[in-house]
């Protein structure tokens, strides 16, 4: 027998091996079963861009949609958004824009964390409360204890830069350590000008951005507490797949944790709170839009603040038996939201985009992992959510001369109508959804371990797709160019979900493949809206060059998703490793005949790693498909394969001191990234409209000196 600890994988093999011996339960938690993480440790792998969510692109699965330098959406098996249970060492982000500006990755920076983890396949309902799309873990430095009562000074500077967009990061974490306390801090400030590519800039896609953090942790017996900050301050940023820029994300992040850890019990407490106060404009970073004789268009500035504030808790009970474990929970989470448009010159002027918005979950769960035999292991859980969503009611002048009659007058009647209509409705909505998984392991030989799982999960619906009252393109980041209108009657997506696959670990060679079929009941997905007033506001938005005319409707659809992942090592040598992942997956509609939108091309990562003795070097051919698999009803653009070859060595001067620099996109190859979106914003070198480039090639470098 030989079992696998599902914790482990190979990335942090000694790391994690050094986790396991400090765990007082790590014998009772071997269970049979297969890989179910994916992770990418900062450490281990060279990172240039400022946007974890880049990550993503080199994980079995994974993918982002891109909007900005700092705003990548995580995808996974083709879901993206709200549908990918993101997490920051545990908790859950409530992003402060409503076109997800910032992406809960964007709390997360490169230079603060530790590691990446993807849930592979079927999630357990332990980790988190809505797991439709999949979940994935970032876990930010948090220094270690010492082993005496006497304090020590620890630390990481971590500096880095690229040539891509002049762009360069500093950070540093600072630590002071005992056996009992842990007192840390980090500071970072990062910043880049416009992006290239072969044929020009990305404009605007600059940004800027300072964050710190201050913690501190105690431990003592079987008890550990911590309480956490952060100061995560965005001055500006770039996103030229949106209509508006980040013109401010000023946030405070605070974080409680305290873990019990027992012979026979774990207990782990946790709470957060979050508030974001955002700014965005269509009118600085960006050419500002134009009258037709060329001068700036005053009436057509639009600005934009908005807020959120979040709370949640978790409540986690673990009980190690001689089999495996028991897990059972309670955990909560309490969004509120607000978002208000307006015009610098025109203080009348207002859109109340969202207004008292909340959107609360309270859930619970039990879960069992078991050894059913020697050779066989067993997952199942259930969970029950309580959702429950609501609207303030809205408001809106778009007439602030208080002209008589003629365009502003009519536009703001119909607004007014909308509004009215939205504010007569009943606006609070709950939903009861249940959630179970069960996944299956059998160890074959010594060799392999087979893996079969289903899984039952739901999603209740966004405050976007239940609140956007007036035509507009709030959507959580979709970034199609459509203007959508929101329901309030929606209902939950279900989606039953099968996987299949197995671990093969070889002397040389490992290879981890898996197959899924997903059917999701009730999908929501904007269809054409049939609704006079919409239209005709959309209409008339448009005459005005402002968003596009025939909005889409937020409505229940049936989807189904289905594909193929798998990544492979493979030992040439004691030094030389050839490494591979691959992603395929599918996303149609149903209920029509039409692919779902924004989905990742099928790709293939294979790498070549060296290790030399200090020194290591990784050369890597990164390969898209065409992807001619597009939604019609998004007016969704197809887009060309490609190759891009990056190259990067890392060099040990000290065990303290590691450089390293690589090259992406060697050959300066031009394309298209698929999941980039489409140009909004006036540039030279891309049309309007026209599907954004990935980026050209880039030099660049970091630095890590640990003290
Ligand atoms: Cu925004």
């Amino acid at each position: 027998m030989k079992p696998i600890i599902r914790y482990m994988v190979p990335l942090c093999a000694l790391t994690c091996q050094a986790a396991l011996a400090q765990d007082p339960n790590v014998e009772e938690i071997v269970v049979i079963g297969v890989q179910d993480t994916h992770t990418v440790r900062t450490d281990d792998t060279m990172v240039a861009p400022a946007d974890t969510a880049e990550l993503l692109k080199k994980m079995p699965g994974a993918n982002v949609n891109k909007n900005g330098e700092l705003t990548g959406l995580a995808q996974y098996r083709g879901m993206f958004g709200d549908r990918v249970n993101v997490s920051i060492n545990g908790t859950h982000i409530n992003s402060g824009g409503p076109n997800a500006m910032d992406a809960p990755l964007h709390y997360a920076p490169v230079a603060l964390i530790e590691s990446l983890s993807i849930s592979r396949g079927i999630v357990p309902v332990s980790m988190g409360q809505e797991t439709i799309g999949g979940h994935m873990e970032a876990h930010t430095y948090g220094g270690e204890f010492g082993d005496s009562n006497s304090f020590g000074f620890a630390g990481r500077a971590y500096l880095g830069g690229q040539s891509v967009n002049s762009g360069h990061v500093g950070s540093a974490l600072l630590s002071l350590t005992n056996r009992h306390h842990i007192f840390r801090t980090f500071l970072m400030q990062e910043q880049g000008g416009d992006s290239k590519f072969d044929g020009g800039k990305i404009t605007p896609s600059e940004y800027d951005r300072d964050r710190w953090d201050a913690g501190y942790s105690y431990t003592q017996g079987n008890h550990e507490f911590s309480l956490d900050f952060a100061r995560n301050n965005t001055l500006h940023a770039g996103t030229a797949a949106l209509p508006m820029d980040i013109m401010a994300l000023d946030s405070d992040l605070w974080r409680g944790k305290y873990v019990w850890d027992g012979t026979d019990y774990r207990v782990t407490a946790q709470v957060s709170k979050s508030s974001i106060l955002h700014w965005m404009s269509n009118n600085t970073l960006r050419r500002p839009p134009l009258t037709t004789a060329g001068t700036p268009d005053g009436t057509r500035f639009r600005n934009a603040r908005t807020t959120s504030k979040g709370e949640t808790f978790v409540l986690k009970v673990e009980r190690f038996v001689d089999n495996g474990v028991w897990r059972a929970g309670v955990d909560g989470s309490f969004d509120k939201h607000g978002a208000n448009i307006f015009n610098p010159n025109a203080p009348a002027f207002f859109i109340n985009n969202f207004k008292g918005i909340e959107r609360n979950i309270v859930g619970f769960y039990l879960e069992r992992e078991m050894s059913l035999s020697d050779r066989t292991g067993l997952e199942i859980g259930a969970r029950y959510n309580r959702v429950n969503t609501d609207s303030g009611t809205v408001a809106a002048n778009m007439n602030p001369m208080n002209l008589p009659s003629g365009m502003p007058f009519m536009m703001n009647n119909m607004a007014n109508m909308l509004a009215m209509r939205f504010n007569a409705q009943d606006l609070s909505q709950s939903d009861n959804d249940v959630d179970w998984f069960a996944r299956f392991s059998i160890e074959a030989g010594y060799d392999t371990t087979w893996y079969v799982g289903a899984a039952r999960k739901t999603r209740a619906p966004s405050y976007q797709e239940r609140y956007l009252w007036m035509p507009l393109t709030s959507t959580g980041g979709l970034a199609d160019g459509k203007t959508y209108i929101g329901d309030p009657n929606l209902k939950p997506e279900v989606s039953h979900e099968l996987e299949a696959g197995f671990d093969y670990d070889g002397r040389d060679f490992s290879f981890y493949p898996r197959a899924f079929y997903k059917k999701v009941d009730d999908f929501i997905q904007g269809i054409p809206s049939t609704d006079m007033m919409a239209i005709n506001f959309a209409q008339m938005m448009a005459n005005m060059g402002m968003g596009t005319p025939d909005p889409l409707q937020f409505a229940n659809v049936d989807a189904t998703y289905y594909g193929f992942d798998m990544e492979a090592h493979y030992a040439l040598s004691s030094r030389l490793d050839l490494r591979s992942v691959m992603s395929i997956v599918r996303g149609q509609r149903d209920d029509i005949n039409d692919d779902l939108y924004r989905i990742s091309p099928d790709n293939l990562v294979l790498a070549l790693d060296y290790r030399g003795n200090g020194w290591s070097t990784s050369f890597e051919t990164v390969t898209y498909a065409d992807q001619n698999r597009v939604s019609n009803t998004n007016l969704e653009a197809k887009t060309g394969g490609y190759t891009v070859v990056n190259v990067s060595g890392r060099w040990n001067v000290t065990p303290m001191l590691e450089i390293g620099a690589g090259i992406n996109n060697l050959l300066d190859e031009r394309f298209e990234d698929h999941l980039a979106g489409y140009n909004r914003a006036y540039n030279p070198d891309v049309a309007m409209g026209a599907r954004l480039p990935g980026l050209g090639r880039s030099l660049y470098g970091r630095m890590m000196w640990y003290f």
